[in-house]
């Protein structure tokens, strides 16, 4: 958010109070209402990820702590990640709005068993926006879909997104297939998700840990030396 709390725009609005109601137009799971609140704020010289990073991730972490607290059951948390992916619709082309040449080509994806791609299409975003040439698997992939990817498209980093604790082996078992399959050393691996650590990266050989989208395209960067 520019400014302080109190920023105002010409027209005398408040944007933390734009920025409250998008939060809380997304945990009500409010679709065309969450859109339009982006569009304003967008309309108001506010930047994409800001609007990501101070309304619409919140938004989900409400959500998630609602879900746990069993005030929300699984349909409130299915429409406020609609209401969620219809903002990133809107945001998502501006993030990755670049024309430099590929700085490395990303293949990214959720791990077997997981489902939750939100965070996992941030970081894709994210990576085309600096530059990377990224290939997106989707969610639910098993090993063989990421070295298929790594083979036939010669990718340089593999991202692994994983939201569930129980997922999380999924993404030790891509490292092993990747030994396997003699391409651990062509490829780097960066890994992220709510439940992942920079301990956990390490214990299962992984090259990088990113707690943020923001942070996954430096540490790409990083490894590649780019
Ligand atoms: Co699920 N879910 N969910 N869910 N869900 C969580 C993850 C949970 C923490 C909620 C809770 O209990 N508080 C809990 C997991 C508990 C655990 O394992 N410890 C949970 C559960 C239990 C479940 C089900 C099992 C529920 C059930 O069926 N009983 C089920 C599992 C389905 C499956 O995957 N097999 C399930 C289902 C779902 C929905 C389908 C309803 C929906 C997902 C919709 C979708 O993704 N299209 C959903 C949602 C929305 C959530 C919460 C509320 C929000 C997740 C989210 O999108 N956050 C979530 C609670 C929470 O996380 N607060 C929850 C916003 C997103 C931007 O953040 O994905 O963390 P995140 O991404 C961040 C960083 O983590 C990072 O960058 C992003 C920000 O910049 N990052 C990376 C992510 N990937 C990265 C990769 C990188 C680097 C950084 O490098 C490659």
């Amino acid at each position: 958010m520019q400014g302080s709390n109190k920023c105002k725009t010409p027209e005398g609005i408040v944007l933390s109070e734009m920025y409250n109601e998008l939060k809380q137009s997304v945990i009500d799971g409010n679709q065309q209402g969450s859109k339009d609140l982006v569009n304003k704020l967008l309309a108001q010289g506010e930047e994409a990820k800001a609007i990501i990073d101070n309304a619409l991730i919140t938004a989900m972490d409400i959500v998630g702590d609602k879900f746990q607290n069993q005030e929300f059951f699984i349909p409130e948390l299915l429409v406020a990640a609609r209401a969620m992916e219809g903002c990133l619709a809107i945001l998502q082309p501006l993030l990755a709005a670049s024309d430099v040449n590929p700085a490395g080509i990303f293949v990214v994806g959720t791990v077997k068993g997981d489902l939750h791609d939100i965070g996992k299409n941030i970081v894709a975003a994210m990576m085309k926006g600096a530059g990377f040439e990224v290939i997106d698997l989707g969610v639910d992939n098993e090993p063989a879909k990421f070295i298929n990817a790594v083979k036939e498209r010669n990718a340089n980093v593999i991202g692994l997104s994983a939201l569930l604790t129980t997922t999380m082996k999924s993404m030790k078992d891509t490292i092993e297939a990747l030994k396997e399959q003699g391409l651990r050393d062509k490829v780097k691996v960066i890994i992220g998700g709510a439940p992942i650590t920079e301990d956990f990266a390490k214990s299962i050989g992984a090259d990088g840990y990113a707690p943020d989208a923001a942070l996954a395209v430096k540490k790409a960067k990083e490894l590649l030396a780019v």
